[in-house]
C-alpha cells in the first residue's frame, strides 16, 4: 500500500498546539452560543455557567450535555446560531419516525465540511487521478453531498451516481472506469452480488482502488469480504448529521482507528451510565463539542456512539487522535442472559463461519423479563439445504460459536441465499419484537 500524503498541517500538530487552538475555538463557541441561541444561554444558566468560567480545555466538563431531544425541542431550527439569510443548505437526518433532525451550514461552514472531507478521502487513498462513484443517496442525508464537496476539492472526477438502480451501477463503474466507491459497507456488499448475477466479476473486470464507507459500522470481517469481493482497500469513516455530516473522523491507510479532526471537533468519552469523563483507551460514549461550525454550534454531543480514543501518533505520521471502530450504539445494546452484547459482536462471529454469507438478521423478543434473540443466517451455497445433516451441523456450529464467544443462546435459523433484505443505505439488522408483544 502506498503511503497516502496529508492533506493539512493541522492533521500533525503537536499536542500543545492543539490544546491552545482548541481552547481559543471552545471559549469562542461557548460565547457564540450563549449570544446567539437562546435555549443554550437557558441551559448555561440553569448548569450555573457563564462563558468566562471556561479558562482551561478540562473546564469543558462544566458545560451541560446536549442530546437528541434538545433539537426536538426546539425543531427546526431553535439551535442555529445563525439567520437564515447567513444560511446556504440544510440537510436532515434520517430517523425512522416522527420529524427530522433538521441541520444548517453557513458558507463558511461548507468550506469547512469540504476542508474535512478533503482530508479524510486524502488519508484514504484517493487523488486528482481518481473516478469516485457515490453510492450514497442524495437529498436530505448530508452522506452524498459531504462527500461529493470534498472529493471535488481534491480533483477527484466525482460520479453523482446515488443509490440504487444497482445494475446501472455496475454499468458505470465498468464504462465510467470508477476507481473509489462511496457508499455503505451494507450496499457495497450487495453491489458486488448484483455485478456477479450480471457476469462481471468486479475484482478482474472493474477497476476499484479504494472503497470508502461509512454511515454505519462495518467489522473487520466485513472489511475482509469487501476488500476481496471488489479487489480495493475498504477505509471506514465516521460522523453525523447533527455535528457536521461525514468530515468527523476517518481512517488512513494504517487502519489504526479513525482519526478525528481536532482542531474542529474536541471529543471525549464517558460512563453512559454516569456521564463520568473516562481515560485514553477506555471504552465508552463518544461526546462531542464542535468548535469552529457557525450555524449550529453543538456543546458535548452525546452521540450514543461506543468507542474508544487514543492519542498516540499514528504510524501515517498524523498526530490527530484516532476512535476505534464503533462497538455498537447504547441504545442498541442486548442484555441477554445478563450478558451484554452489541449486534456488531455477533456480526464478527458470524462473518468468521465458513459456508454462511455476510447477510444476516436478528430478531430480538421478550420472554418474561428476558430478551431472547433470533438469527437468520444465510448460506452461500443453497445445495446444503438439500442435507439434513449438514445443515443442522452448520446450525450447531454457528450456535455453539455463539455461545463460546459470546456467552449467549440463541436460536438460528440457516435460510436460502439471497432470501433476506438487501439495502441501498443504512442496513436494519436488528428487528426489535419486544413492544409487540
Ligand atoms: O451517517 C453521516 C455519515 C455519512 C458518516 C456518510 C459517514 C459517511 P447520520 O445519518 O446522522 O449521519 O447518522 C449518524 O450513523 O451516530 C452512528 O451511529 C452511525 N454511523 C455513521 N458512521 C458510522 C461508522 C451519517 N463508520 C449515525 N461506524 C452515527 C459506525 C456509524 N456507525
Amino acid at each position: 500500500m502506498t503511503d497516502s500524503k496529508i492533506w493539512s498541517r493541522e492533521e500533525t500538530f503537536q499536542r500543545e498546539e492543539f490544546r491552545s487552538l482548541q481552547l481559543e475555538r471552545l471559549q469562542a463557541t461557548v460565547n457564540r452560543v450563549y449570544d446567539k441561541v437562546p435555549y443554550y444561554k437557558n441551559k448555561l444558566q440553569e448548569a450555573g455557567v457563564e462563558p468566562g468560567d471556561i479558562k482551561t480545555l478540562e473546564d469543558i466538563q462544566k458545560l451541560p450535555f446536549t442530546v437528541k431531544a434538545d433539537f426536538r425541542d426546539t425543531y427546526p431550527f431553535g439551535l442555529f446560531a445563525s439567520t437564515r439569510k447567513e444560511i446556504v443548505r440544510f440537510h436532515a437526518s434520517s430517523g425512522t419516525t416522527g420529524k427530522p433532525t433538521v441541520v444548517g451550514y453557513t458558507r463558511k461552514d461548507m468550506d469547512t465540511w469540504c476542508e474535512l472531507i478533503a482530508r479524510l478521502v486524502t488519508m484514504a487513498g484517493v487523488t486528482d487521478e481518481d473516478t469516485a462513484q457515490i453510492s450514497f443517496g442524495y437529498g436530505l442525508f448530508t452522506g452524498a453531498f459531504g462527500l461529493h464537496q470534498g472529493l471535488e476539492r481534491v480533483g477527484a472526477s466525482v460520479i453523482p451516481m446515488s443509490s440504487g438502480n444497482t445494475q446501472k451501477q455496475i454499468m458505470v463503474m465498468q464504462d465510467f472506469g470508477t476507481t473509489t466507491l462511496i457508499s455503505t459497507p451494507s450496499y457495497a456488499l450487495h453491489m458486488a452480488e448484483v455485478a456477479w448475477e450480471m457476469g462481471i466479476d468486479p475484482k478482474k473486470d472493474l477497476h476499484l482502488k479504494w472503497g470508502l464507507f461509512g454511515g454505519e459500522g462495518s467489522t473487520e470481517a466485513m472489511r475482509r469480504e469487501l476488500n476481496e469481493n471488489w479487489g480495493l482497500f475498504a477505509t471506514e469513516n465516521y460522523g453525523m448529521s447533527e455535528l457536521i455530516g461525514p468530515g468527523v473522523s476517518g481512517e488512513c491507510q494504517a487502519l489504526k482507528g479513525m482519526h478525528i479532526s481536532e482542531d474542529h471537533f474536541l471529543p471525549e468519552i464517558i460512563d453512559p451510565a454516569t456521564g463520568k469523563v473516562l481515560g485514553e483507551g477506555e471504552v465508552g460514549e463518544l461526546v462531542i463539542t464542535t468548535i469552529t461550525k457557525e450555524a449550529l454550534p453543538i456543546l458535548r454531543y452525546r452521540t450514543k456512539d461506543i468507542t474508544s480514543l487514543h492519542y498516540e501518533t499514528c504510524d501515517c505520521g498524523r498526530t490527530t487522535v484516532r476512535m476505534s471502530k464503533i462497538q455498537g450504539r447504547s441504545d442498541d445494546m442486548l442484555i441477554l442472559g445478563g450478558v451484554n452484547v452489541f449486534p456488531s459482536q455477533i456480526e464478527e462471529v458470524l462473518l468468521n463461519i465458513e459456508g454462511i454469507g455476510p447477510h444476516y438478521q436478528i430478531k430480538v423478543f421478550k420472554k418474561g423479563y428476558l430478551d431472547k434473540i433470533e438469527v437468520d443466517v444465510e448460506l452461500i451455497d443453497a445445495n446444503l439445504l438439500e442435507s439434513f445433516t449438514l445443515l443442522e451441523s452448520l446450525n450447531n456450529k454457528i450456535k455453539n460459536q455463539l455461545r463460546t464467544v459470546l456467552g449467549i443462546d440463541a436460536k438460528v435459523n440457516l435460510v436460502e441465499p439471497r432470501a433476506l433484505a438487501r439495502f441501498e443505505g443504512k442496513a436494519k439488522r436488528v428487528i426489535d419484537m419486544r413492544e409487540e408483544q
